[in-house]
């Protein structure tokens, strides 16, 4: 039986952690999970989710603004969703064989994401990026990768340098584990800092294969492109013959249909999709031009492939979570749901960034526009909100560097009982 409001009891989770722990590095599958930038001894356990409720494993009850750190747009166990899994599931859960399935979902992101042309299934997030960049360098021949300072596309070793997310929670800025040889090759500038990329792609433009970028920044807390930003990078490019990659493993979907490319009206060369595109089950992609894509295996000597690529489950939940989207007024939903959860959110001292549906409440005085300015911010305050929104029933995101992602099944109940406890901090 769930409780409403707040941990009133986290027995479970702390025994499930104390087991955790001895089994698993940290007790998580994945750092941030700990819960150890808000302060917090141990983390949440999830038991189950309903619409925007996240019940934890003692039985609690939370508001999640979370909700799996984006894929749950229609909230947890949508019904539509788990049916289109469950019938799926029926006929069986894995092929390792093309599947009608995947036809129709890629005929659906071809359709809705302005620049893509073709489309590939991978897993992950971090695979897509992988993949995308490995293509870039086989389609131009070149080496050097481009990226931006607070931006994180998986945990791809060339990437990983001045990353987000994780890296940023927990202050690694690089992490062991990856040689000096697989990063000399990564070129960083700061995000928004269109005169460092051009500088460093006229330094190094012979041998630049491509600049990737979230096209609205969301792993050092959302930060948005400066106008002019995106389409300066595609001069860029078109000016050196590398690739432009739009990472809209966050934004797909959310910030648009077509994703931030729709939105903000920028054409990259590739594009790598995730979390929504999966409807909660394990999907991503990466797409684009045609002539590019075309140079992968089996067409091209490009080699990329995985075992559970274009799962029947997973695509089954993303076409489900896509037919949502498409209703109409979704996206106007979104917006007013986002609108509504940011204003809830200032106060003196709090900088909210927002993009459609994906913000970010910064504890910080001067306006967030770069990874410098994100990490500025007050993190002790930011842990100490956290742990009072928890109190009164509100899951954020465990770290200041992540995304609000408000969904569909945000209810103006759960929006409220937000903002009267954010209205309530005095910290
Ligand atoms: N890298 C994810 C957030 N941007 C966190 C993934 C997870 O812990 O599930």
């Amino acid at each position: 039986m769930a409780l409403l409001g707040g941990p009133q009891t986290e027995v479970e989770s702390q025994r499930l952690y104390r087991e955790a722990c001895r089994l698993i590095p940290g007790g998580v599958s994945s750092p941030v999970r700990a819960m150890r930038s808000v302060g917090r001894e141990h983390p949440l356990f999830a038991a189950a989710g309903e619409g925007a409720w996240l019940i934890d494993a003692d039985g609690n009850r939370y508001v999640d603004w979370v909700l799996s750190w984006g894929p749950l747009i229609a909230g947890h166990a949508h019904p539509a969703v788990v049916a289109a899994v469950g019938r799926a599931a029926a006929r069986g859960t894995s092929f390792g064989m093309p599947t009608a399935l995947e036809v129709e979902l890629a005929a659906e992101v071809v359709a809705a994401v302005p620049s893509l042309e073709m489309v590939r299934f991978v897993s992950s997030g971090t695979e897509a990026t992988m993949s995308a960049v490995r293509l870039a360098r086989g389609f131009t021949g070149r080496s050097k990768v481009l990226k931006f300072a607070g931006g994180y596309h998986g945990h791809v070793d060339a990437l990983l340098a001045q990353a987000g997310s994780g890296l940023a929670t927990l202050a690694i800025p690089a992490t062991p584990g990856v040689p000096a040889a697989v990063t000399a090759d990564t070129l960083i500038a700061e995000y928004n800092d269109l005169e460092a990329a051009r500088a460093l792609a006229e330094m190094h433009g012979d041998d630049l294969a491509c600049v990737i970028v979230e096209p609205v920044a969301g792993n050092m807390g959302v930060v948005p492109a400066a106008p002019g930003f995106l389409e300066g990078l595609r001069t860029i490019c078109n000016g050196t013959g590398a690739l432009l990659i739009a990472d809209e493993v966050i934004t797909g979907f959310r910030v648009a249909y077509g994703g931030a490319q729709e939105r903000l009206a920028f054409r990259p060369d590739l594009t790598c999709l995730g979390k929504i595109l999966g409807g909660g089950v394990p999907a991503a992609a990466f797409g684009g031009r045609a002539d590019v894509m075309q140079q992968l295996a089996p067409v091209g000597d490009v080699y990329q492939a995985g075992t559970l690529s274009g799962n029947p489950l997973a695509m089954a939940a993303g076409l489900a979570t896509l037919a949502l989207l498409r209703e109409p007024g979704a996206y106007d939903r979104l917006e007013a749901t986002s609108a509504a959860v940011a204003a809830g959110l200032e106060r003196p001292g709090v900088t909210v960034n927002r993009v459609g549906a994906m913000l970010t409440g910064f504890f910080a005085e001067r306006p967030v526009t770069d990874f410098p300015g994100a990490m500025a911010s007050d993190t002790d305050r930011y842990a100490r909100f956290h742990a009072h929104m928890l109190e009164r029933g509100v899951y954020l995101a465990p770290s200041q560097f992540e995304a609000m992602m408000p969904s569909l099944a945000h209810t103006a109940e759960q929006l409220e009982m937000t903002a009267a406890a954010a209205r309530e901090f005095d910290g």
